[in-house]
């Protein structure tokens, strides 16, 4: 039985994400609002099915996938690139490769104590996410 991630989750503390944002090269203006944003995450977890959808004041954005199956992602609202997508569960830990044009980019998702932790990385760049449910 894997955990279930599902539910409403609000941000909490956001370390690097200038890193990971340069390293995707965002530009100065949008990094400068994005780091101000304060997301939620509302995660639907059904079985192998799961919605994700990130929601904030400046932009929001929604994923889709099945537990082991390889999907077209298309970044928009982000860094606005296309990537084959792959999420597994290596334990309890939904983990989530990015093939593209951006090398070992990718992110994770757990829950420790009744925190949802998220890390997003790229190129090297680790951004760390924590939530706590709303
Ligand atoms: C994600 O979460 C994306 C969530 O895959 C967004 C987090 C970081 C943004 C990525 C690149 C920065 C580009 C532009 C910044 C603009 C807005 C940032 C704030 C609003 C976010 C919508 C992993 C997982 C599944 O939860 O999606």
């Amino acid at each position: 039985m894997p955990v279930d991630l599902s539910g409403t989750w609000n941000m909490v503390s956001n370390e690097n994400f200038e890193g990971y944002m340069l390293a995707l090269g965002i530009d100065f203006a949008t990094r400068k609002i994005a780091k101000m944003v304060k997301p939620q995450k509302v995660i639907k977890q059904n079985g192998d099915s799961f919605t994700i959808q990130t929601l904030s004041t400046f932009r929001n954005y929604l994923v889709q996938f099945k537990i082991g199956e390889e999907f077209d992602e298309d970044t928009k609202g982000l860094d606005n690139r296309k990537c084959k997508s792959l999420v597994t569960w290596d334990n309890d830990r939904l983990t989530c490769i990015q093939k593209g044009e951006k090398a070992n980019r990718g992110w994770t998702h757990w829950i420790e104590g009744d925190e949802l932790y998220l890390e997003m990385f790229c190129e090297g760049q680790v951004c760390k996410q924590r939530f706590q449910r709303a």
